[in-house]
This record gives structure tokens, sequence and C-alpha cells, in this order.
């Protein structure tokens, strides 16, 4: 969990604050920073068959379901080589097979494509979950409701992980909804609903792991509120000047890597020497990540168009083959 921890907080660290001034990625940019727990904690545990809907802020989700650094920075430098191709640059990536679906930008949507994803695996008799993130600015969507509301009446297994960090763009939650904790809105729909420390992997890890277990056992969906911060602005462009600087100094202290640092060092499974070899490695990582999707090429104009429209091989052209 550590070395995905950190491996998150380098890589997003890159984006956002080396590659993004540089000018070598452009357009929006989202990271995750100080929320990293979250998709670690979940996506850790996962088993073969199981899928992870991540919102703009679970990059680690990405990296534990095993996409490779070099196709992330690929992708996010819209280089010919990456999953999209150069036509795409930011994290519109997924991979069936490794159980990743990509994010999906109207935000909410993600929460019904969800449920068909639990509905397909329970048609299938799969002892399978989807995990699915979202923001808290999210859950006050339509679309999230009637997720939640069908996966409950269909007992689906899917757990609803909301990411509530306090802000949607510049927005406080204050003034996005009028209770203490969204957790409450578990019980309205007729599931388990949950608040957890989003900054403490390991009680991510051990909530996560109960609506996962009740899941399995055909019991149905869980909503798990996963309390953390914003430690950034909403995209790189964004110095986010209206968040108080108290509220991050306070969330400083609540670092979720430094935490865990803290829990290992204190009961002696990991030295500083440790720690200080991880971080080589994982610098090392990225650097080189970096520099293979520098060395790679652009996409060439008329490649734009390929794969766009369907053509004799795509598998709706001939009824009957799909696989
Ligand atoms: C339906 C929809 N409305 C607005 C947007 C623009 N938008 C992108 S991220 C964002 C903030 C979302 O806040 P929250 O759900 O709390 O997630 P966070 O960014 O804080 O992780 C907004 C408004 C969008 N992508 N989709
Ligand atoms: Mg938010």
């Amino acid at each position: 969990m550590l070395y995905y921890l950190k491996l998150t907080r380098e890589s997003e660290f890159r984006i956002e604050k080396a590659l993004y001034r540089q000018g070598k990625i452009v357009g929006g940019v989202y990271v995750g920073r100080g929320q990293e727990a979250i998709g670690v904690g979940s996506a850790i545990q996962l088993s073969e068959g199981d899928v992870v809907l991540p919102s703009h802020r679970d990059f680690s989700s990405f990296l534990i379901r095993g996409i490779p650094l070099k196709d992330i920075f690929c992708n996010w430098m819209a280089r010919a080589n990456g999953p999209t191709r150069g036509r795409e640059n930011t994290l519109h990536i997924g991979n069936l097979e490794r159980g990743l679906i990509p994010i999906i930008s109207p935000l909410g949507d993600t929460c019904p494509v969800a449920c068909g994803v639990a509905l397909a695996m329970k048609q299938q008799k799969k002892k399978n979950v989807a995990l699915v993130h979202f923001g808290e600015g999210t859950s006050s969507r339509g679309d999230v409701h009637e997720a939640m509301n069908l996966a409950a009446v269909m007992k689906l297994a899917v757990i609803f992980i909301c990411n509530n960090n306090a802000y949607a763009y510049s927005t406080s939650t204050e003034k996005q909804y009028a209770i203490e904790d969204l957790a409450v809105r578990g019980a309205a729909y007729g599931m388990p609903g949950v608040k957890v420390d989003g900054n403490d992997v390991l009680a991510v890890y051990q909530t996560v792991a109960k609506a996962i277990a009740r899941s399995r056992k055909g019991d149905g969906p869980s909503f798990i509120e996963c309390k953390t911060f914003r430690m950034t602005g909403h995209s790189a462009h964004d110095a986010a000047e209206y968040v108080p600087e108290k509220l991050i100094k306070r969330w400083e202290a609540r670092d979720p890597i430094l935490r865990l640092e803290k829990y290992l060092l204190a009961r002696q499974i990991i030295s500083r020497k440790d720690i200080r070899e991880l971080d080589e490695t994982i610098k090392k990582e990225v650097d080189e990540a970096v520099a293979f999707a520098e060395a790679s090429p652009f996409p060439k104009g008329p490649e734009a168009l390929e794969g766009v429209y369907c053509g004799p091989d795509c598998w709706w052209e001939r009824p009957g083959k799909e696989s």
C-alpha cells in the first residue's frame, strides 16, 4: 500500500507540477493529492473479475489494476503509442481485461454504469463486485441516486465510494448539502451507509473489505463516505485561493502517506532506510516512464480518424459474431 500511495503521489506531482507547467501536458489536469488512500485501500483488495470505475481523482486505481506507467504518461502527453494514440490526453482510458472502466466525464454517469456491470456479474452468477468512485459534489446528481436505488432493489454488488474532499470545484460542502454526513443517505435506499477517515488507508481497507464481503455473499450494495481533503486546486490551472489556509494546514497533518509511514515505523515493519530506498525506486520508475513518453512520437494528422467510425471489422456490424 505504501508503494502505491507513493507511486500515485509522485506520478501526479510530475503531471501537475512539472509536465503541465512545462507545457508538455495541455488541457485539464485533475489529481487526487491527499486523497490517495481511498483508491489504494479499496482497489488493492480486489480479485480477478472485479471491476473499478474511477473518478478523475483515483489515479491509483489505474496503477493497481496494472496499467503500465509508460502507457499512462504516453496518454497524458498525447503520444501516438499511448492507449488512446494521442487523441485524448488525460486518463479516459480503461481495460476490461483488467477490470477498469474509463473515467466518464459527465459526473455521476459512472454510477448507473456500475449497476450495469454488477447486473452482468449477477446474471453470469459471478461473485465479483464493482467499486465506483465519485466526489461529494457528484453525489447530489440524480444519476447517483437512481443508481443507488436500483442497486439496492436489485441487490447488485456495487460499492459506492464517495470521495468527500470538501470541495466541488470552488463550492464548499455547506453550500452543497444540508446534512452533516452523506453516509446517512445509504439508509434511505436500504443499504449500509458508513463514513470512514479517507486519509487512513488501513481504515479504508477495512471498511471496504466489509462491504465487499457483504456483496460477495449476495447481500447487495453499500455506500461508503470517505472524508478527505483536496490538497490542490480543482485542476492544475486553479490556485484554489478560495480554500482557507488553516484548512490546508489541518489536513497536511493528516497526510495519508506520512500516517502509514508512522504506523509502519512504530511497529518496526519498515525502517527509515527502507523508506528512502522506496522513494528512490519510485522516482526512478517515474523518471523512466516520463523519458519514454517524451521520446515517443506524436500521432500524425490522418491517424486522428482511425477507429472513430465503425468499419467492416466492427463486431456490431456483424450481428451474431460478437465475442
Ligand atoms: C454533469 C457534470 N457537471 C459538471 C461537470 C464539471 N465538473 C468536473 S469536476 C467538477 C467538480 C466535481 O466535484 P466533486 O464531485 O466533489 O469531485 P471532486 O472534483 O471534488 O473530486 C465539475 C463541476 C461535469 N464534468 N459533469
Ligand atoms: Mg469534491
